[in-house]
């Protein structure tokens, strides 16, 4: 019997995780061609420009069967035109897998859309828990002006199509009207 120091951390704080094995994952305005509905603002502006960093634990391959993986996300502050930035977005290659996420800091929103493309949203703030039912494509938005991190968890034989979502896109998006987030059908 052995009692072991932990090897992996949390913080509470900013979510950040640290010790052996986190994995990282940025994603800049270069990398996200097409994703924004303003596609001819979106080259205009600094490709270099961060939109979203990723961490994450994998204890487990991907496919693995019975695991779980754990990360967090921090979405800058910006917007592409009138769409605040975002993550990609994506529905779960295993589609009858579910996931947790967890605001930590700043503002945003939970974009949720199942496959009759039926589109909502839940406000992250500091705190709020949402669960992502199987078969629901998920994508997070920063309204605020602060950096937004939440935590997430999911199976590790989730893995993610992404190919759904860059063909048919959200039927709402989050778009800024009237200095407002408003979710607009599109
Ligand atoms: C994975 C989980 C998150 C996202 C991350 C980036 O299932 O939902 O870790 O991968 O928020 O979003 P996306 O849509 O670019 O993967
Ligand atoms: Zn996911």
């Amino acid at each position: 019997m052995q009692i072991f120091k932990p090897e992996l951390f949390f913080n509470s704080d900013t979510g950040q995780l640290s010790g052996k094995n986190i994995g990282e994952k940025t994603a800049r305005l270069g990398d996200l061609k097409d994703v924004y509905v303003d596609e001819k603002c979106r080259k205009s502006m600094s490709q270099d420009q961060l939109v979203y960093h990723v961490q994450y634990y994998f204890p487990v391959s991907e496919n693995t069967e019975g695991g779980l993986f754990f990360g967090n996300t921090t979405i800058y502050p910006g917007k592409v035109g009138d769409e605040y930035f975002m993550t990609k977005g994506h529905f779960h290659a295993k589609g009858d897998r579910g996931e947790y996420y967890w605001c930590i800091q700043g503002h945003g929103m939970l974009v949720m859309m199942n496959r009759n493309r039926e589109t909502w949203a839940e406000e992250m703030t500091p705190g709020s828990l949402h669960y992502m039912p199987a078969h629901v494509a998920h994508r997070t938005v920063n309204i605020g002006n602060t950096p937004m991190t939440f935590g997430a968890c999911w199976p590790s034989d989730a893995g993610h199509d992404y190919g759904t979502i860059a063909t048919d896109g959200f039927s709402g998006r989050l778009l800024e009207v009237n200095g407002k987030p408003q979710l607009v059908a599109f």
